[in-house]
């Protein structure tokens, strides 16, 4: 064996409510984002798919664990629904209450450890109506939703994440077009990411008082920044991107702080949100135990070359160009780079410049389209799949030589999922998820080989 991992290395996958759940009005769960985006532009979703049904994991979750042991998968992240578990009147819904216990306790039961994150890009609606995570009311409602999971579930429950990807939300619901509210306006996309932040040390803050032993961190999506060049124009260019994109999250939430150098660019901007003196302490004194790296691919960064249109709004694009460069691998169906080495250039700037904080990759994977062409004898040959993995776990793994405190290892996904405005395009399973045979699960060749790396701790 030539890559042997760690004993007790977390091997599983990770999904979220709204992607795999599906019952999205069953039970008293409320609407969110997503449901009433749809329900008001079904059009924006990929062959009018969405979260409607999403792969029925509400329905199918006892033999979706009972899948994940079969495979020796021995964790796996998903997220709690906040729409599902709390009343527009702020209650607890009994009935999600009893789904996520036999959830978790299911789980339990098949030596899966549960990894629960309690944001994943899905604000209910009555939270959103009233500004959602702009509104500092929200971060409150977002605090007692994170106590109330934590007394419900953390008897079970050691290892919690307070928001999948915080940059999410921002740049993609505030500074683009691709989340709702679709809103293009930076000063309220700071606003969000410095209340997204504050939420995630309240929640800390609350789960430390409980003292139940376990473990809490955030999940975030390190994207390396690469400068075209050593110009001091494109190295200018990408550390602005790094800053704003990656170390907004990273430093508030490892070091305590948001960095000096933010504050300078976002006071000139004239892009300061409103905060308190109390939330800043509060954000010093609850940094995170343990990191989550989603990785999917690198940021390449040049100096703004393109021209800025008259009218056109401020962004963070307005500081930096992407680069497009030339002869990269690239995963054609969601056209993204494949860069392995990116996953131990994150590990080595953890070691040396986060105080070498116990981090695993939470999220990996390559979706694919049109997956069934590759059927042998009833089965998906993934073998592209494979290669992907195991690249990035050879990276992983000289990481870990050198010191690095990688924990683990979770693909993105399980079972085929529901991607956001991509829906059902992009497949990124172990596992395939027939939509037109009543969410038939089947095995693809990656889940056997996975599992084999599992049982030999490495391959
Ligand atoms: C991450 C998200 C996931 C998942 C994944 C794949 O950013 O945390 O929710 O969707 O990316 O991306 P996509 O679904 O856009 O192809």
């Amino acid at each position: 064996m030539n890559y042997k991992f760690p004993k007790d290395f977390w091997w599983g996958s990770a999904s979220s409510a709204t992607q795999m759940e599906g019952a999205y009005n069953i039970d008293g769960k409320e609407q969110n984002i997503w449901d009433y985006w749809y329900e008001i532009e079904p059009e924006k979703f990929h062959n009018n798919i969405g979260p409607y049904n999403t792969s029925n994991f509400y329905y199918k979750y006892k033999d979706d664990i009972k899948l994940m042991k079969d495979f020796s998968h021995n964790s796996f992240r998903f997220s709690i629904s906040w729409s599902r578990l709390i009343n527009e009147d702020q209650s607890v819904n009994d009935d999600a209450v009893k789904f996520y216990n036999d959830v978790i306790n299911t789980m339990i039961e098949h030596n899966v450890e549960p990894f629960i994150n309690l944001f994943h890009f899905d604000m209910p609606m009555y939270l959103q109506n009233i500004g959602g995570w702009e509104n500092r009311e929200v971060v409150t409602c977002y605090q007692n939703f994170a106590k109330k999971c934590f007394e419900l579930f953390g008897d079970r429950v050691k290892k919690w994440f307070t928001h999948n990807e915080p940059i999410v939300p921002v740049e993609c619901g505030y500074l683009g077009h691709y989340h709702y509210p679709c809103v293009v306006d930076f000063k309220r996309a700071v606003q969000v990411g410095y209340h997204i932040m504050l939420s995630s040390s309240l929640a800390i803050m609350e789960y430390k008082k409980l003292n139940q032993g376990g473990e809490i961190g955030i999940i975030i999506n390190l994207t390396p920044s690469y400068p075209r060049s050593n110009s001091d124009e494109d190295l200018k260019a990408s550390n602005i991107a790094d800053l704003i994109l990656n170390r907004s999250f990273l430093d508030t939430s490892i070091l305590g702080e948001f960095p000096g150098e933010l504050i300078e660019f976002v006071k000139e901007q004239n892009l300061m949100p409103e905060f308190t003196v109390e939330d800043l302490d509060a954000i010093k004194n609850n940094t995170v135990d343990l990191l989550g790296v989603n990785y999917y691919q690198p940021r390449r960064v040049k100096t703004k070359e393109s021209k800025i249109e008259e009218g056109e709004p401020l962004t963070p694009e307005s500081f930096f160009d992407f680069y497009d460069m030339p002869g990269k691998k690239i995963n054609p169906h969601r056209g993204w780079e494949i860069y392995e080495k990116g996953i131990y250039d994150l590990a080595i700037n953890i070691r040396d410049n986060y105080k070498n904080i116990p981090f695993f990759i939470s999220e990996n994977g390559m979706g694919v389209e049109g997956e069934e062409k590759f059927k042998i004898d009833g089965k998906i040959e993934d073998d592209y799949r494979i290669e992907f993995i195991s690249e990035h776990l050879k990276w992983a793994h000289k990481a870990l030589e050198e010191g690095c405190n990688l924990k683990g290892y979770h693909l993105w996904t399980f079972m085929d999922n529901w991607s956001w405005l991509n829906a059902y395009k992009n497949r990124y399973g172990f596992i395939e998820v027939d939509l037109n045979n009543n969410f038939k699960r089947t095995p693809k060749k990656s889940a056997y080989w996975f599992k084999e790396v599992i049982e030999n701790n490495g391959f």
